[in-house]
């Protein structure tokens, strides 16, 4: 294949190089999810066991990259934040957003297949991921993208409970967005309680604050210049690194992200 008269056609190749010395996250997305879960009969507003199949897949997939010190999760998308040193191929855009994407679909649909024997995966309704990649240039903006990921599964959940639950009671879907529509959090806080019976605050973590998962380096010290040894001792640690999952708010806790600051190199 070497230097045939068709090699030129390799000029047109195009690549990104992530911006070096930056913090990476990639976020996968579920494609048609909406249409996903109504296929496969997901309990609403929340499906405890389809949540579990994205938190075992995302668990795989930093299993399987140690550069992957933290991910974020609702719904149906996840967040993996690499370490600003990352080079992970060469930290190619193309690369790394196929391969995240392809391989949270995969290991969706194989993990889905173990949980769900009952309604196996059809050929015509197959999970499918996106994955876009963004660089962060410094940790405080990297904590406040999580925060961002965080609010949003709040709302959206505060929101869905709502909907849901008015129409358990007898509301039409319409009316139910009707009744919802122009209230802020503290009146849908009111509706849960005063028309349905349902104190918000006693919903699972997993639903209200979405799931984190951290590599949780032991006995970490920060240093600076090391040598090539000392690098490939850390790449060990970090290889071998328990990741352990929380459903907590990490939008205000500071020492949360104190007593982690790993995921700040
Ligand atoms: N019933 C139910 N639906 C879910 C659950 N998780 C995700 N979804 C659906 O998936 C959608 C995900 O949102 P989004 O990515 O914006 O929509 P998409 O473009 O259809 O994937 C939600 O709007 C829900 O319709 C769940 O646990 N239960
Ligand atoms: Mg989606």
């Amino acid at each position: 294949m070497a230097n045939s008269r068709y090699e030129y056609v390799k000029a047109f190749e195009r690549e990104n190089y992530l911006l070096p010395d930056t913090f990476i996250v990639i976020r996968v997305d579920g494609k048609g999810f909406h249409k996903f879960s109504q296929h496969y009969r997901f309990d609403k507003p929340n499906d405890l066991r389809a949540l579990g199949v994205m938190n075992r897949a995302a668990l795989k997939v930093m299993q399987k990259y140690s550069d992957v010190l933290m991910a974020y999760g609702d719904s149906d998308e996840y967040s993996f934040l690499l370490r600003r040193k990352c080079e992970l191929y060469e930290r190619r855009e193309m690369k790394l957003c196929t391969l995240f994407a392809s391989l949270m679909s995969t290991y969706y649909m194989f993990y889905w297949n173990l949980e769900f024997s009952e309604k196996s995966i059809e050929e015509d309704m197959v999970p499918t991921f996106d994955a876009r990649a963004v660089v962060y240039p410094n940790f405080q903006v990297v904590r406040d993208y999580f925060s961002w990921r965080q609010v949003d599964c709040h709302i959206n959940n505060l929101y869905n409970t709502a909907f849901w639950n008015l129409v358990k009671l007898g509301l039409t879907p319409q009316e139910s967005e009707q009744r919802l529509m122009g209230t802020v959090s503290s009146d849908k806080n009111e509706i849960l309680f005063k028309e349905c019976g349902i104190n918000y605050n006693n919903e699972l973590e997993i639903f209200k604050k979405g799931t984190i998962l951290v590599r949780e380096l032991k006995d970490y010290t920060r240093k600076v210049d090391l040598s090539s040894r000392q690098k490939q001792r850390e790449e060990k640690s970090r290889r071998k690194a328990e990741i352990k999952q929380y459903h907590v708010d990490i939008i205000n806790d500071d020492s949360w992200w104190e007593s982690r600051l790993w995921l700040n190199e």
